[in-house]
């Protein structure tokens, strides 16, 4: 079994549902059990050039899984595609995002997947859920999320609800 973290993102088509709709279907991956889920958090949209959009939401769910992390992304990329997911541009409003965040201690670069994920380290959307539910975490470099987010920059997210509400 493997600890890993999801993070997950969605600001178009009812962005609740859409989490807690994927949140479900996370609990019905084969060979994997949702260990802990953070609360679902509002912030800003963080844009490449300043083009609006609407607000995300964003929570973080922490699983242990004997997938293998090709598989599991796969997994997850069913899922995004089932809520309907389309095709989007790379800093582009989403109907459902869902990135493996890290996988037990693997560090990976291929064409499909980046180990831990490239741009968790400067997101405050991902550090803070990530906090709440693995205070104690370190990435396999040794950083901290205390420390990580101690330099992150924009605003501290607003609490929504529970997954479980
Ligand atoms: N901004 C926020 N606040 N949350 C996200 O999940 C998110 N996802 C994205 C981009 C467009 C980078 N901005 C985001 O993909």
């Amino acid at each position: 079994m493997t600890r890993a973290f999801i993070g997950m993102g969605s600001n178009l088509q009812q962005p609740l549902q859409q989490l807690r709709q994927a949140y479900q279907a996370l609990q019905q991956l084969p060979d994997t059990h949702l260990c802990a889920a953070s609360s679902i958090y509002r912030s800003s949209a963080l844009t490449l050039d300043d083009e609006p959009q609407d607000d995300y939401l964003n929570a973080v769910i922490e699983i242990d899984t004997q997938l293998h992390p090709e598989t599991l992304l796969d997994a997850l990329q069913t899922i995004e595609n089932t809520q309907g997911r389309k095709r989007e541009k790379r800093w582009g409003a989403r109907t459902l995002d869902l990135d493996i965040l890290l996988y037990g201690d693997e560090c990976c670069h291929t064409p499909r997947l980046t180990l831990p994920h490239g741009e968790m380290t400067k997101r405050r959307f991902v550090l803070q859920p990530l906090q709440q539910i693995a205070p104690m975490l370190a990435l396999p470099d040794g950083r901290s999320i205390d420390q990580l987010l101690a330099v992150c920059e924009g605003d501290a997210l607003i609490h929504v609800s529970e997954f479980d509400e």
